[in-house]
């Protein structure tokens, strides 16, 4: 850290920026898509509009924000790297240098363990925790074990209750992949662009190659680790996880498609957030308590039942597609309250080249 930065309880430097994305006021948009993967990222940037001027930092501790304009409008692409604390960090910093609404659309990658496969898209209606019981003891032999988990009723997983994703903004996400009516549909309110929009994604998919390509809503579990809570062997560690994949897949009644490790934070701070980043409280807003509207949707990677993985040109691809998908989700979405000033890095003009 070569910077001194002021109030211990919500760090700033002095010019404002926020210690670990390390970025203030005007460098952020209300509508954000994060990522995990920084290439990830980069990527996205490239489906900005070239004629804006890009703003890209990188801080210290990996966060990497890219912010510029989709078809005009400010957007933000955040790269966040992994887990659960790279999520708090994020939300939390960015939300403290935002007025107004924040919509954060997440696009990841997962495991899957449900009816999905490699190659499919997965919206994520819900997350649950799936966290290493830190208290559970390490056993001599599993009959010590087995008494210890009957008088207890302590078991090596917590797994906590369903958070849920902004509906509307889900199911939006859902019809730009496919135009056809679903129950609980918003299909009555599309604008014939969105409609066409989905036909040509489907279209798209088809003659790349990848027609199967399936999208899926389902739950999601968020694990605290890529191995022990996402039920992975690994000798070197005692970490009671056989059969965990099968008691996440099971744990609700609508069967858990997805394996990653930051959905649930998203989601749960979103339930948490308050009304406080609202300049006007007179304003009649979407919702009279949270300012931040969450979605999460992944593409599988890792089939968890069969083993089978994904080909690195085929997720390339589908990253674009559904970053450019969810793009334009995020323009369809209205603010009530948006952040503004002549000092955001979106209203800087394009330096001439001469
Ligand atoms: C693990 O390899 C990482 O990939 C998934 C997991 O959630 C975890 O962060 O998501 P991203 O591809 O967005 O990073």
């Amino acid at each position: 850290m070569s910077e001194k930065f002021f109030n211990a309880n919500f760090p700033k430097s002095a010019d404002g920026r926020v210690s670990h994305i390390g970025i203030k006021r005007g460098e952020i948009a209300n509508r954000i898509i994060t990522v995990g993967d920084l290439d990830r990222a980069k990527l996205f940037l490239k489906l900005l509009d070239s004629d804006t001027a890009i703003f890209q930092r990188q801080s210290h501790r990996g966060f990497l924000t890219i912010t510029g304009k989709y078809k005009g409008v400010p957007v933000s692409i955040v790269g966040i790297g992994m887990g659960l604390s790279m999520m708090d960090f994020f939300v939390r910093e960015a939300r403290a240098i935002i007025d107004g609404t924040m919509i954060i659309i997440r696009v990841g990658t997962c495991g899957t363990i449900g009816k999905s496969n490699p190659g499919d898209v997965i919206i994520s209606e819900g997350s649950f925790a799936v966290t290493r019981n830190y208290d559970y003891p390490i056993f001599e032999n599993k009959m010590i074990m087995q008494d210890y988990e009957i008088k207890t009723k302590e078991r090596p997983y917590n797994m906590s209750k369903v958070f849920y994703g902004d509906e509307e903004i889900c199911n939006l996400v859902i019809t730009f992949f496919f135009a056809k009516k679903k129950k609980n549909s918003y299909y009555s309110f599309l604008t014939n662009n969105v409609i066409s929009y989905s036909l040509k994604i489907r279209k798209q998919l088809i003659n790349s190659g990848i027609p199967n390509s399936q999208v899926i809503q389902g739950l999601n579990a968020t694990c605290d680790s890529f191995y022990s809570s996402q039920g992975r062997h690994d000798e070197n560690f005692e970490d009671y996880n056989k059969g965990l994949i099968e008691s996440i897949r099971t744990k609700y009644p609508e069967e858990t498609e997805s394996l990653e490790m930051e959905t649930f934070m998203l989601y749960y701070l979103a339930k948490c957030s308050t009304d406080a980043p609202y300049r006007s409280q007179h304003k009649v807003r979407f919702n009279s308590r949270n300012s931040i509207r969450a979605a999460a949707t992944m593409i599988g990677i890792f089939n968890r039942k069969t083993n089978e993985t994904i080909d690195p040109d085929k997720l390339n691809y589908l990253e674009r597609t559904v970053g450019e998908a969810v793009l334009k989700v995020l323009l369809e979405i209205g603010l009530d309250e948006e952040h503004i000033g002549d000092d955001c890095v979106w209203n800087l003009k394009v330096k001439s080249q001469n």
